[in-house]
């Protein structure tokens, strides 16, 4: 089974695209899949409408915090929801709400998993081939220095892109993680959570591959819901948690 995951906040303009992009995507597989969005608090309907997206052969779930906790609690809510009934074989699939993960390159990242046993594929924008298009430019730039400092301070100088939502895990993966460190696997509560998953698979020694995905800000609509300031204070924290050795 391919068990999407995805988080959302406030994403009502955007959900419907997102469903429908993704779901055209594996329809093409004969692995069956379900979709499950960790609504965070949104106050603008988007779960009724994800609700109402539903399908027999595509069925969509969404388990709602009543309050936002963050993209780090959404994550951790929807990874352990999945973890609790998948089969090892599983893989999930998590992606933005905003339509900027482009269901293109998920056959590749599939492939990936499948083909080549890699236990999680990242897309990535930094890599040669990906890029970032329809986005603010002091964006690009909060994003290359949060990237360029996770990697020296977290050892993970390998990977180009180290924040993107837009994964392919195996359930195996993920299930070691949280055998390691408990439901405590992601102890960080906004975006910097991804980054944090990577350095806990990298702890454990995990095969950790990137496709390259062209990020078009341009196909979301609304604002980002992302916090410059307070994701910043956010990357120095946990940064500083591994260089104190304290994650
Ligand atoms: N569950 C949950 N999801 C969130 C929260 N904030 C953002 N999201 C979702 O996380 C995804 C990424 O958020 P974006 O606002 O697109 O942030 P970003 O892509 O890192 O930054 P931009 O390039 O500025 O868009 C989207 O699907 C959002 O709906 C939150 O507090 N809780
Ligand atoms: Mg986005």
């Amino acid at each position: 089974v391919i068990h999407v995951v995805v988080p959302v906040y406030n994403e009502a303009r955007n959900i419907e695209g997102m469903i429908d992009g993704i779901r055209e995507r594996l329809a093409g597989f004969e692995q069956p899949h379900r979709i499950l969005i960790v609504d965070d608090g949104s106050l603008d309907g988007g779960a009724a409408l994800a609700r109402a997206a539903s399908r027999p052969e595509s069925p969509v779930e969404v388990v709602s915090h009543p309050q936002n906790l963050g993209p780090g609690a959404a994550f951790r809510t929807g990874f352990l929801r999945v973890l609790d009934s998948a089969s090892p074989d599983d893989v999930v699939v998590t992606l933005e709400g905003d339509r900027t993960s482009d269901p293109r390159i998920l056959p590749r990242m599939l492939r990936r998993v499948w083909e080549e046993d890699d236990h999680i594929a990242l897309a990535s924008c930094y890599l040669y081939g990906g890029g970032i298009v329809g986005t603010s430019l002091h964006r690009v730039g909060l994003s290359h220095i949060a990237n360029g400092l996770m990697k020296k301070a977290l050892g993970l100088t390998g990977l180009a892109t180290l924040s993107s939502f837009y994964r392919v895990y195996q359930v195996r993966a993920l299930r070691a993680m949280r055998e390691r460190w408990g439901d405590r696997f992601i102890t960080t509560q906004g975006f910097e959570c991804m980054v944090e998953v990577l350095y806990r698979a990298a702890q454990l020694g995990l095969r950790i591959s990137e496709v390259p995905m062209v990020l078009d800000g341009s196909r979301r609509a609304g604002r980002s819901k992302m916090r410059v300031l307070k994701t910043s204070f956010a990357y120095l924290r946990l940064g500083l948690r591994g260089l104190l050795g304290r994650l």
